[in-house]
């Protein structure tokens, strides 16, 4: 008799619909589970994001099994356990007499060139076959990526819309526009009260986990006490139905806002479940469209929803692809500063970064505009490392993966990839975020100050930013404006914000050795 086939499932291949699984039957296949140190530290991880994983793989074992598979699930804390994804498969090949495997191709470049090496190292053979939960599949992508001069995430998003049919009237885009993001764009107006966010109760699955990862990872960063991400499909259809329900109607328009102390506003927080596999992409974008045809949310809110799905979810994943393995090494700005300790501490006077530290410590998650606008332009603004700061977003979100972080970081936030990604660098200066928050007004520091004592720290590095990238960013398009002004002030000017900003760049701690790897 030969052996079953073993269908080893990653943490973030959570989906009955794997393709792993597409061709296989249940009395001729093996399912492999593995918790496995080095996933849980090859990074340090949040808490709350090896807690997610781990009860979400126990409960997708389970419910695998109550439809008729065979599952063999190795716990981290199994005496046996070897350790790594490739000496587990080594070693379950050789328990179950298995006579092939098959695994759905992983979502990132390091698990990826792992999985090279079991067809040579393992007695067996081993087949790769793509994802195909994302809506663009990889030789999609570089056939649309060939030859073109710049990638832009619009053009594709467009391609994205056009095959989906996604808010398509024939082949015109509903409302007769690509992009509303034009009416994305409101404040944080005084009395904004977004509706409660849903609450799982944890079973017993969920508190041996986090028991064991109290435990266990007591020094990583993070905390468990708010711990509330869903870790069933059941848990995510809830949180999908009260996202579509209560907060789409007004994703559009708070979609850049910030404000202290409500951290999800009317963002999904889905990132996590769709990232591991609890929430189809294509569905939930369908369920949002069908939100507008039945009058429930406005066009603006679903198309900037859905676009940030089919267009930047996918365009992401396909330039981490596509960039690999050079993204993990760009610099195209040369910045070599060393993270700052504030990020892992919140310990700083600049209230939209101390703000910001603290909902990512106590949940694992900042919506984009703070990764983005606050944590990521600070980063872009003082020059640190990418390595540095990409190595924070992949330890402190419970959404991140190397493919979705790094081209995120890398590309959008910090240009290091000299601008394949983005038209340009998000740089902003403090009066972006006063506009877009409620931060300023209870700061250290006065936003309306450009330099000198109590001026916000912003404002002096944007002018630093531009100045000592001249070379490199004067002839962006997008960027010709604020050199004009730049070369328009008097030498006195110019020299007042770079003395402003070095001075204030001295006081920056580096953080200490080992709160990302240690
Ligand atoms: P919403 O604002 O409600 O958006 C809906 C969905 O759109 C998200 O759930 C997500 O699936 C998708 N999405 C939106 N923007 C992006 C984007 N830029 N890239 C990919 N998907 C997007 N997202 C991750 O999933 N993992 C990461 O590790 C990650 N790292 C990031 C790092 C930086 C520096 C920045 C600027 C963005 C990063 N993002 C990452 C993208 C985005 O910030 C998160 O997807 C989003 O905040 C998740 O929260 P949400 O579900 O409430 O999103
Ligand atoms: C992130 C993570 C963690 C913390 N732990 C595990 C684990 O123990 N077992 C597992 O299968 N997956 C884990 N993951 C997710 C993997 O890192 C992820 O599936 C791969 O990086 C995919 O490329
Ligand atoms: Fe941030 Fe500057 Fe506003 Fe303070 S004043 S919250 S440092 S932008």
């Amino acid at each position: 008799m030969p052996g079953p086939v073993l269908v080893p499932i990653l943490g973030d291949q959570l989906s009955p619909e794997i393709s792993s699984l597409a061709d296989r039957k249940p009395d001729d296949t093996v399912i492999l589970m593995m918790e496995v140190t080095e996933e849980t530290t090859y990074v340090r991880h949040h808490k709350a994001k090896i807690a997610l994983i781990l009860s979400a793989m126990r409960h997708f074992a389970e419910e695998l099994r109550e439809v008729g598979w065979t599952v063999d699930y190795i716990m981290l804390d199994d005496p046996a356990n070897t350790g790594s994804f490739t000496s587990e498969v080594a070693r379950a090949v050789h328990r179950h007499r298995a006579r092939g495997v098959q695994v759905t191709e992983p979502g990132e470049w390091r698990v990826r060139q792992a999985m090279e090496q079991w067809r040579t190292s393992l007695p067996v053979r081993v087949r790769v076959v793509p994802d195909t939960r994302f809506i663009c599949p990889l030789p999609d992508f570089y056939a649309w990526a060939a030859g073109r001069k710049e990638l832009r995430m619009e053009w594709f998003y467009r391609e994205m819309r056009r095959k989906t049919g996604l808010l398509m009237d024939g082949d015109k885009p509903e409302g007769g526009r690509w992009n509303f993001d034009a009416e994305n764009r409101g404040g944080p107006e005084a009395g904004l009260q977004p509706p409660a966010m849903p609450a799982f109760e944890h079973d017993s699955i969920t508190r041996d986990v986090l028991a064991m990862v109290e435990q266990r990872f007591a020094n990583h960063f993070g905390s468990l006490e708010n711990f509330g991400w869903p870790v069933t499909r059941a848990d995510a259809e809830a949180a999908t139905a009260a996202f579509l329900k209560d907060r789409l109607p007004l994703f559009g328009k708070y979609q850049d806002a910030m404000v202290a102390g409500e951290d999800f506003l009317f963002h999904a927080a889905l990132s996590p479940a769709i990232n591991i596999g609890l929430i189809d992409p294509l569905d939930l974008c369908r369920r949002a469209e069908a939100e507008w045809r039945e009058g429930r949310a406005p066009l603006e809110a679903v198309e900037g929803f859905i676009r940030q799905i089919i267009g930047w979810r996918e365009y992401i994943r396909g330039m981490y692809w596509l960039e690999m393995p050079e993204l993990a090494d760009a610099n195209g700005l040369d910045a070599a500063r060393p993270l700052p300790d504030f990020y892992w501490t919140g310990d700083t006077p600049m209230r939209c970064l101390s703000e910001c530290v603290r909902t990512t410590r106590d949940n694992a998650y900042a919506h984009h505009i703070q990764r983005l606008m606050v944590l990521g332009n600070f980063a872009l603004l003082a020059g640190i490392s990418p390595q540095d700061v990409s190595d924070w977003f992949l330890v402190v979100y419970a959404d991140a993966f190397d493919w979705v972080e790094l081209p995120n970081v890398a590309g959008m936030v910090l240009h290091a990839d000299g601008g394949r990604l983005a038209s340009k660098p998000y740089a902003a200066s403090g009066a972006y975020i006063d506009r877009m928050s409620d931060y300023c007004g209870t700061c250290a520091f006065d936003v309306k100050k450009k330099t000198g004592e109590g001026a916000c720290p912003f404002n002096a590095l944007y002018w630093h930013f531009l100045a000592r990238n001249e070379k490199k960013l004067a002839g962006y398009h997008r960027l010709a404006q604020p050199y004009a002004t730049w070369r328009r002030m008097t030498e006195d000017k110019r020299t007042e914000y770079l003395e402003s900003a070095e001075t204030f760049l001295t006081t920056l701690e580096p953080a200490a050795a080992g709160w990302a790897r240690g």
